[in-house]
């Protein structure tokens, strides 16, 4: 079925790094507001942002304490009004992040809960310790276990991340009329959508020991669970189908066959991490060698496995993709063209993360006291705990720290990219003056050029969007595949490699990141090109 949130290109927003206009080190809605007009010129037609919510920032922002107001830092909810008004004159829809596995331990439910008050008492999954340890082996997702005690109620709470974070309890039917509520409160404010953070991981269906396994104890307990389905199904009747609007959810470790039940009758489409596992052996814990082959296979896997995907190569937990994928060295702008022909040729919504469309890089920070991440610094801690030296600590936050992707947005060669005049909240990346906006959007043949001729070849090619996937070949470094529609077909071919490679397939080009009329079926090093058959 056609949709719109099929034919449009998402662009999300981290919105602490992206751009600041009163000079404080954090980016702000008034500073996307100015940034509007190049976006609309990039062809991108969805935002989503990352929370712009009150929050203490325990995770930036994933730690919501008010979901009805913006965080002063961001500004206020007149500039938020602003903001959809002005997207919305451009012909830009916003997707809000919908965080609501857990709040922060700020939120007025949370301290009203702790001292048991009604009807706050049950928001929140609470249990009496066992023995004196705490009520079972669960563990967090951010290292150590899941519960933290409180002794003001002299009980433990769940937090499957940070223990600023408590789980809310969706089994209180209020818990979900409280949800409800506020996603009509964005919705009502003319935004289109949701971004559904861990949304299959809200039910947990008994609480029994989980079974050992090196990270995350207790996963199979609350995992899709039966009851999530019943809630997002309840959530899509009572809210969403009333609504021009679309939902994605961020689904942990899930199949393309729980993918498709989620996708029925409760969400629209989903974000998977099978590709983002091709380089890690237990979830993100230990690092192997980026596999090419193992990146194509689970893309190929997903392509016919759902009906609709959500592509992304990036997000605000990920790494840079040129930098993991690619190569940023040699093949920087090569490659980063690459991977923006491949993520917007594969068959779903393609979501594009800042700084992706120049070619931003992994971060240049050299030591623990430049990294803000929760997550990096629990897992510091712990390794800390088991007497990994230094060296050893910092080679593996520095290859997994999520504060890789979250370095300000590069926009010209000014003081801190042009991020801020003041103090960034995060350290610049400091190739900013090679990589930034301002240069791109001049220089003709440049990464930002690149996808803006994508988005809009897309754009114009319904056998991109509506066509069926189909592989045709694949191996160690080369990914060839066909979209193709009633009587039309596109051929996609990629060289994840600095060697040439030959593949039996041949026609005349429509992208090429080569700039080559045809095709010969000689593949040169990091070449992605679209061509119509002979
Ligand atoms: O991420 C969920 C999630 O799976 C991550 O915690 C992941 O394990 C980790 O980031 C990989 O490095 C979502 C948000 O995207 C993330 O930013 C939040 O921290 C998290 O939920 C808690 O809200
Ligand atoms: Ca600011």
């Amino acid at each position: 079925m056609k949709k719109w949130w099929k034919e449009r290109v998402v662009y999300q927003i981290y919105p602490r790094s992206f751009n600041d206009t009163n000079q404080d080190g954090i980016g702000d809605i008034r500073g996307v507001i100015d940034k509007l007009d190049v976006l609309h010129k990039l062809g991108i037609g969805i935002i989503w942002f990352s929370p712009l919510y009150d929050s203490p920032n325990k995770d930036y922002g994933y730690d919501v304490a008010d979901y009805y107001s913006i965080h002063p830092e961001y500004g206020s909810m007149s500039d938020m009004d602003d903001l959809i008004e002005k997207a919305t004159a451009l012909d830009i829809k916003i997707v809000m992040d919908m965080v609501v596995n857990h709040t922060s331990d700020r939120h007025e439910w949370f301290i009203k809960s702790i001292q048991g008050i009604e009807p706050y008492k049950d928001y929140y999954i609470w249990r009496d310790g066992k023995h004196k340890n705490y009520p079972n082996n669960w563990t967090s997702f951010f290292t150590g276990p899941a519960w933290e005690y409180s002794e003001k109620r002299n009980q433990y709470y769940l937090h499957l991340f940070a223990k600023e974070q408590p789980d809310l309890n969706w089994e209180n039917p209020k818990v979900r009329e409280e949800v409800k509520n506020i996603m009509r409160f964005w919705l009502n404010k003319g935004i289109s959508g949701f971004r559904c953070d861990v949304i299959n991981i809200i039910s947990k269906s008994g609480f029994k020991d989980g079974k050992w396994k090196p990270a995350l104890k207790g996963l199979e307990h609350y995992l899709t669970q039966p009851n999530m389905h019943e809630h997002l199904k309840e959530l899509r009747r009572d809210v969403l189908q009333h609504y021009d609007c679309f939902t994605v959810g961020e689904t942990i470790l899930v199949t393309p066959k729980q993918a498709k039940e989620l996708c029925d009758n409760e969400l629209d489409m989903v974000f998977s991490f099978e590709h983002m596992e091709v380089d890690q052996y237990l979830v993100k814990w230990f690092k192997r060698r980026f596999s090419p082959y193992r990146f194509f296979k689970a893309l190929s896997k997903w392509q016919t496995g759902v009906e609709w995907n959500a592509n992304y190569f990036e997000n605000h937990d990920q790494l840079r993709s040129v930098s993991r994928f690619g190569d940023d060295k040699l093949y920087w702008s090569k490659s980063a063209k690459m991977l923006a022909t491949l993520l917007l040729s594969l068959r779903g919504t393609p979501f594009i993360y800042q700084g992706q469309e120049i070619g931003m890089t992994n971060f240049d920070f050299t030591s623990m006291n430049e990294i803000l991440d929760v997550d990096s610094h629990n897992v510091d801690t712990m390794l800390k705990k088991v007497h990994i030296p230094t060296y050893f600590r910092w080679k593996k936050i520095r290859r997994t720290s999520r504060d890789n992707v979250r370095t300000p947005m590069q926009w010209n060669t000014e003081i801190n990219g042009g991020f801020t005049n003041g103090t960034p909240w995060l350290g610049v990346n400091k190739n900013y003056k090679r990589i930034n906006v301002k240069s791109q959007v001049h220089e003709k043949d440049s990464i930002w050029n690149f996808y803006r001729k994508m988005i809009e070849y897309r754009s114009k090619n319904e056998c991109l969007i509506y066509g069926e996937f189909k592989e045709l070949f694949l191996s160690k470094k080369v990914f060839v595949f066909r979209r193709a529609m009633a009587d039309e077909a596109r051929y996609m071919a990629f060289n994840f490699s600095s060697k040439r490679f030959k593949v039996p397939y041949s026609g005349v080009t429509e992208m090429d990141n080569y700039n080559k009329a045809i095709f010969d079926g000689v593949l040169e090093p990091y070449q992605g090109v679209i061509f119509k058959n002979q």
